[in-house]
């Protein structure tokens, strides 16, 4: 079993209080590894490490185009090294190695790609300004050392599309990963070590109270983005607003996914079940709340149920394995108790409902589960479960559709099932999130921004959104004529 320091000034360092938090393999329920238990002195450590880096050294001196190059070597190298990554993800959380290994062969690798090419495409402006005399330009520079707070369930995902666009900006960085999955980034920081600067990113670990609140109340942090739940994202909002620090807030959601009657059935029935169950639900932007138009809810319903219930459940490191474990023992529980509570107020369950053990595992799995009279009022419909868990309400007209799909106090995601592309795009435009897949669900690309309304969330990350969100503007005003008129002339 490896013991991991946190990673600051690109080597191990260990937490100052000697304290270690156990990382527990979801699939067997077993301590596999240890993380630092770090408190405010290890992350004063990391802040002052990536604040000498952004004010002096090689970062600090570094050319925009030279940063870009280095940026696209990071990719390089993410996705020489994703099978490792991949593998100690799964272990960290569960999650399908198959689903976690293209991502840091293609598209995450892009995100350093992708934010390489703008490293040296971030321009100000001149400006056109009526004042006689005056020459006015702006500059876009980085904030210097953010915080980065990221989630348990897509640790290596999270933080890259955090660390890529703020590194293209040229801060230098500290994140910190949820306690119950930190190995994975861990190991990125140690992947890029000879690539980056000492100091320029740097991994604590720990509690959110004990390291996370510290991170985000340091002085020298001077921008903090933040993927979580609504309510860790709410005490973090409050923290940096003692120092007015700047936040990017990616939060949870209960994205609706409506369904028209227009629609073929088995198409509709495929594409529901995968915009909830595959990550066993443990997505922000999963689909968890199905709003289908009366005249086929059964018979949807029925044919949801018949391929959720196909799933094969086991190890995530098994290419056979169709849906893993959820990530942890407390989530686990959460997800049963939520599962509780939605009979108690009296939807009635259609499919799954119990806890599994799939063979070689600890039984930390949920079956796909799929509840139907449900009450638009109940906590079903109005929180986020993050489970396998889906909550069926029907609609008879498109207005009806469209404020079920609204009625809810997150604003992230949301699908349309429909043939009608025009009825799509009209939906789509009166749907309250940030993100509305037509036909499809859970895709995304680099170039195109993510991130929530309402109580989802602010900011966005991907696109230059999120490099714009590690940028600050400075306006310049130069004098061009000669000499200063005295303010107080005597006639
Ligand atoms: O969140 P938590 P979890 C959401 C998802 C779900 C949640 C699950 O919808 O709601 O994340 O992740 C740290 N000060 N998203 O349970 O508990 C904590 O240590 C500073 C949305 O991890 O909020 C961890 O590192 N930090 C997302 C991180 O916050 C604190 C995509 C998140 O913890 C803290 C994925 C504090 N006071 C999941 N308290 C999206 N929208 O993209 C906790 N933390």
């Amino acid at each position: 079993m490896r013991t991991y320091g946190n990673w600051i000034d690109n080597r191990w360092a260990a937490p100052s209080e000697g304290a270690f938090i156990d990382s527990i393999d979801p699939t067997t329920g077993e301590v596999w590894a240890q993380i630092a238990g770090s408190t405010a002195v290890d992350v004063d450590s990391a802040v002052r490490a990536a604040r000498t880096a952004f004010t002096t050294g090689p970062w600090a001196s570094m050319r925009a185009a030279e940063r870009g190059k280095l940026l696209c070597r990071l990719g390089d190298r993410l996705a020489e090294r994703a099978d490792d990554l991949a593998a100690l993800e799964t272990r960290d959380n569960g999650k399908r190695t198959v689903d976690i290994l293209p991502g840091l062969q293609t598209w995450l690798a892009d995100s350093f790609w992708y934010y390489g090419g703008l490293a040296d495409k971030v321009a100000g402006d001149v400006l056109p300004v009526d004042v006689p005399g005056i020459f006015n330009y702006t500059r876009r520079e980085p904030f210097g050392v953010v915080g980065c707070i990221t989630a348990w369930n897509s640790p290596l995902l999270i933080a890259i599309w955090k660390i890529a666009p703020a590194l293209a900006a040229g801060n230098t960085v500290v994140v910190k990963p949820s306690e119950h999955a930190s190995v994975s980034t861990l190991a990125l920081a140690e992947v890029f070590a000879d690539l980056l600067p000492p100091g320029v990113l740097n991994v604590v670990t720990g509690f959110g109270d004990r390291c996370g609140e510290p991170l985000v109340g340091h002085e020298d942090v001077r921008m903090v983005s933040f993927t979580g739940s609504v309510p860790g994202g709410r005490k973090v909002a409050e923290v940096a607003s003692r120092t007015v620090t700047p936040t990017v807030m990616e939060l949870g959601g209960k994205s609706p996914q409506i369904v028209f009657a227009d629609v073929d059935l088995d198409d509709a029935a495929h594409g529901v079940a995968m915009g909830l169950f595959p990550p066993a639900g443990q997505s922000c932007v999963a689909g968890s709340r199905l709003i289908v138009h009366r005249s086929i809810q059964d018979e949807l319903v029925e044919r949801i149920a018949t391929v959720a219930a196909s799933a094969r459940l086991g190890a995530p490191t098994d290419p056979a394995t169709q849906i893993g474990p959820l990530a942890n023992e407390p989530h686990f529980r959460r997800v049963l108790e939520s599962i509780a509570r939605a009979e108690r107020e009296g939807a009635r369950r259609v499919l799954g409902g119990s806890p599994v053990t799939p063979e070689g595992t600890c039984g930390w799995f949920v079956e796909p589960t799929i509840f139907v009279d449900v009450d638009s009022a109940s906590d079903l419909f109005r929180e986020e479960v993050f489970g396998p868990v889906l909550a069926v309400v029907p609609f008879d007209d498109e207005d009806e559709a469209i404020a079920l799909a609204n009625d809810t106090s997150y604003g992230l995601a949301a699908g349309i099932w429909t043939d009608d592309q025009l009825k799509a795009m009209r939906v789509a435009d009166a749907i309250e999130a940030g993100t509305v897949y037509v036909n499809n669900y859970f895709t995304s690309a680099t170039q195109s921004p993510v991130g929530g309304y309402k109580q989802s969330g602010y900011g966005r990350e991907n696109g230059t959104a999120a490099l714009d969100a590690f940028l600050q503007i400075k306006s310049v005003w130069l004098n061009t004529a000669p000499g200063i008129a005295n303010p107080f002339p005597q006639e």
